[in-house]
């Protein structure tokens, strides 16, 4: 008995301190706002989607451009205008940093990187930032939410995402004189988002990137 309460008195006031962290992301330049949040296990992350097209996706201080096996990833979040009211939400569930990217171009190597809980010293947010200035971008996962990029209109979209080698599939419920995904436009938006993706333009290395990224896939 006496031992259970001490855990309670230990435990309380963490539970009394959960908090939640407010992100922007992308609203001032490829940025995360704040960069970094001090979080306790029991506290929250809220990221608000700012435009052009982001994604928080999570990575690891040694690959900050990769996605980390089993992390969370938020997909992409094309937004004409900003905040996106579909905010993506990561549970603190460690006192652990934790490490996250934008998948989108080359916002991650611009520095668009954001860390829960980095050390002081060793490995910082700082090492991380400019070692994503130097790092690969990994294969994002498979499925509707990690595929292939829409271009990014801001980002000098040199390393664009996994585009699938073969057809996309075509989505059944394309808008009426909508410009459906022929197959081999490396900028098709997943068929839930927002018609207004399609309006992104595509930078004149989209293609060749997209092939790059093909070959890089086999
Ligand atoms: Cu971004």
């Amino acid at each position: 008995m006496q031992l259970s309460l001490a855990a309670l008195a230990v435990l309380l006031p963490i539970v009394a301190q959960a908090a939640n962290f407010d992100v922007a992301v992308g609203q001032e330049g490829l940025t995360f706002t704040p960069p970094n949040v001090p979080a306790v296990p029991g506290d929250t992350v809220t990221f608000t989607f700012y435009p052009k097209n982001h994604t928080v996706t999570q990575s690891s201080f040694a690959a900050p451009c990769t996605p980390l096996e089993g992390g969370e990833h938020s997909g992409f979040r094309p937004t004409e205008a900003g905040p996106l009211e579909d905010t993506f939400v990561f549970d603190v569930t460690s006192a652990d940093p934790a490490w996250f990217y934008c998948a989108q171009g080359q916002h991650c190597q611009g520095g668009m990187v954001f860390a829960v809980n980095p050390p002081a010293e060793g490995n910082t947010y700082e090492t991380f930032v400019a070692n994503a200035a130097a790092a690969e971008s990994g294969p994002l996962p498979e499925g509707p939410e990690g595929g292939a990029p829409p271009a990014g209109p801001s980002g000098g979209d040199t390393s664009a995402g996994p585009s699938a080698p073969g057809p996309r599939p075509t989505p059944s419920g394309s808008a009426p004189g909508g410009n459906a995904p022929s197959g081999s436009g490396p900028n098709a938006p997943p068929a839930t988002r927002p018609a207004g993706a399609e309006k992104f333009a595509v930078p004149a290395g989209g293609l060749l990137a997209g092939l790059i990224a093909a070959v890089v896939a086999l």
